[in-house]
C-alpha cells in the first residue's frame, strides 16, 4: 500500500527476492518522445544493474514488441504473458472520478485509486486496487464500489476500509464492453456499449447475477432516475427505458442527438453531453412525451456532464472544463471555461465547491468553482502519465513503457 504520494518525477523503487531483482521505475514525464524515452530507461535500467552487480555490462537489444501485438502484453499486477513476472502496474489514464465524503475513487487506468482528501489542498494517494480491464467509471453504494471494468463487465470492491480496497466479485456479459454504472437497491444498471443496458443482481455482492437486458446501439453511459434508465446511446441519441420491473426493461422512448456520450438528470431536465454538439437539454417531465428545450455548443467536445444548483459542468475534451449557466434551461449561457489543465477532460463531478475533473494522462484536477465565472485550480493528483515497468530475470531485463496501464512497446535487453 502506497502511503506517500507519488510525485510526479523519476522514482525507484528496489526490493531482492531470492535470486531475482525486482526493480521498478517510474518515469512521470509524459511529454517525452519515445526515443529519449527509451534512453533514460535503458540508463535507468544500466545503472541498476550496476548497483548489483559490479561486473562489466554488455547489452544489447534482443527483441521488441510493439503496439501492434500489445493485446497479448498487457501489463497486470504479475505480468504472466511471454512468461515473466513484471514487478508492478504503473499509472493510467485517469477517466473518472466519484468523491464521498474525504475520499475521492479514481479511474486510473486499470486502477481503481483512492485518495484522501481531507486536506483538499493535498490529496493523497491512500489506496490502490488493480482490476483486469480499465477502470471506466464507479459508483458508490455503502461499503461497495461497483466499477464498470470494459470487457470485465461488471467488478465489485470492498471499501469498508478506503485503504484496502478488495475485489470481491465480478459479473461479466457474453460480449459488450462496461462503461458506465449506476446502482439502485439491489441492482446495478451498466451502460454496456453494443450489449445495450445490462441488469445486474447484486443482493450478493460476492456472486452478482444477471437480471435483464435491453438491447441498444452503443450505450456510453446511464443515469437513473424513478424508474427510468436514460442512456446515452452514441449516435442513436438519448434512449429511454422503462426498468420498474428489471427482468424485464422496455422501450419508453427516444430522443435523436448527434452524438451522446454522456446524459445526467437533474429536475425535470436530461443534459446530454453530445460531443461536438455541446449540451443538449430535454424535458424530460413525462419520458413517453419529450420536448427539446435547449442548446449550449461548448468549444471542444462534450464529453461528459454533471448539474449542481443553476450550473451545468461539462468535460469538455481538450478544451478543458465548460460552465454552463442554466438557471433558464432554454437559454443556457456561458459562465467559464477552466483550462488551465492542459490534458483531454473525459468527465467530471461536482461535490460542495469542487468540481474534480479526470484529465486523462494529466491526471485528476480539483477545480475550485465556489464562484461559478471563477473557476480556479484548488490541487490536482497526477500519477498517470506514461508508465514503465522493468523486471529483470536472469541475464535479461524486460522493459515495458506505455500509458492507461497498457504495453505500448516491450524491449528484450540481454547482458
Ligand atoms: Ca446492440
Ligand atoms: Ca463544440
Amino acid at each position: 500500500m502506497q502511503k506517500q504520494k507519488l510525485s510526479p518525477k523519476n522514482k525507484f523503487k528496489k526490493e531482492s527476492v531470492g535470486e531475482i531483482t525486482k526493480t521498478e521505475v517510474l518515469l512521470m514525464k509524459s511529454k517525452l518522445n519515445p526515443s529519449i524515452y527509451f534512453g533514460i530507461v535503458i540508463f535507468c535500467t544500466i545503472m541498476m544493474i550496476g548497483i548489483s552487480s559490479a561486473e562489466e555490462l554488455n547489452v544489447n537489444l534482443i527483441g521488441q514488441f510493439n503496439e501492434s501485438n500489445y493485446s497479448d502484453v498487457t501489463i497486470t499486477n504479475t505480468l504472466v504473458t511471454h512468461g515473466q513476472n513484471f514487478s508492478s502496474h504503473f499509472g493510467g489514464s485517469v477517466s473518472n472520478a466519484v468523491v464521498v465524503e474525504n475520499y475521492v475513487y479514481l479511474g486510473q487506468g486499470q486502477d481503481m485509486v483512492v485518495l484522501d482528501i481531507t486536506d483538499i489542498s493535498n490529496p493523497l494517494e491512500v489506496g490502490k486496487v488493480t482490476t483486469p480491464s480499465l477502470v471506466n467509471n464507479i459508483a458508490i453504494s455503502g461499503n461497495y464500489a461497483y466499477l464498470a471494468n470494459g470487457d470485465n463487465g461488471l467488478l465489485i470492491v470492498d471499501i469498508s476500509n478506503p485503504a484496502l480496497p478488495a475485489i470481491l466479485g465480478s459479473y461479466a456479459y457474453n460480449s459488450g464492453y462496461a462503461y458506465n454504472v449506476a446502482v439502485a437497491g439491489n441492482y446495478t444498471y451498466i451502460a454496456y456499449g453494443n450489449s445495450g443496458l445490462i441488469i445486474v443482481n447484486i443482493s450478493n455482492p460476492s456472486v452478482p447475477t444477471f437480471k435483464g437486458r435491453y438491447d441498444t446501439f452503443n450505450a456510453k453511459s446511464i443515469a437513473l432516475s424513478e424508474n427510468y434508465a436514460y442512456v446515452a446511446d452514441d449516435k442513436n441519441g438519448l434512449v429511454i427505458i422503462n426498468v420498474t420491473n428489471p427482468a424485464a426493461p422496455r422501450s419508453a422512448n427516444s430522443y435523436a442527438t448527434i452524438k451522446a456520450n454522456s446524459v445526467t438528470i437533474s429536475s425535470n431536465y436530461a443534459y446530454v453531453a453530445d460531443d461536438n454538439n455541446g449540451l443538449v437539454i430535454i424535458n424530460v417531465t413525462n419520458p413517453k412525451a419529450l420536448t427539446y428545450t435547449g442548446r449550449y455548443d461548448t468549444p471542444g467536445n462534450a464529453s461528459g456532464v454533471t448539474v449542481s444548483d443553476n450550473y451545468a459542468y461539462i468535460a469538455d475534451g481538450d478544451k478543458g472544463l465548460s460552465i454552463v449557466n442554466i438557471t433558464d434551461p432554454s437559454k443556457p449561457t456561458k459562465a467559464a471555461v477552466y483550462n488551465s489543465t492542459a490534458g483531454h477532460a473525459y468527465s467530471v463531478v461536482v461535490s460542495d465547491n469542487y468540481a474534480y475533473v479526470a484529465f486523462g494522462r494529466s491526471g485528476l484536477a480539483i477545480v475550485d468553482i465556489s464562484n461559478p465565472s471563477a473557476p480556479k485550480l484548488a490541487s490536482a493528483y497526477d500519477n498517470s502519465g506514461y508508465a514503465s515497468g522493468v523486471a529483470i530475470s536472469g541475464n535479461y531485463a524486460y522493459i515495458a513503457y506505455g500509458y492507461m496501464g497498457f504495453v505500448e512497446n516491450l524491449l528484450l535487453i540481454l547482458f
